[in-house]
């Protein structure tokens, strides 16, 4: 088992809700938890089934940037006003 923290933009419950559900989706997470005042993910999960970077992409692909990946923007457009996070 691994432990790491990632910064994740992200606004407000909804976010926290869609960045958790991706996260916790995914073979291999353990358990992942979105601080919104932070901004940080804490992660906890299996390293022999998944990564930090794939974690980072596919939280991407669901309109919120990380350290590592950003999202594309007509994913990011599609996002809730209320999750808009970019300037
Ligand atoms: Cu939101």
């Amino acid at each position: 088992m691994n432990t790491q923290k990632i910064d994740v933009k992200g606004n407000c419950q909804m976010c926290k809700d869609r960045i958790e559900k991706t996260a916790n989706g995914l073979d291999g997470v353990l358990l992942a938890t979105w601080d919104q005042k932070s901004e940080e993910l804490n992660l906890s999960f299996d390293s022999s089934k998944t990564s930090v970077d794939t974690i980072s992409k596919t939280i991407a692909e669901v309109g919120h940037d990380t350290e590592k990946h950003k999202a594309d923007l007509d994913v990011y457009n599609a996002l809730p006003a209320c999750c808009k996070y970019r300037d």
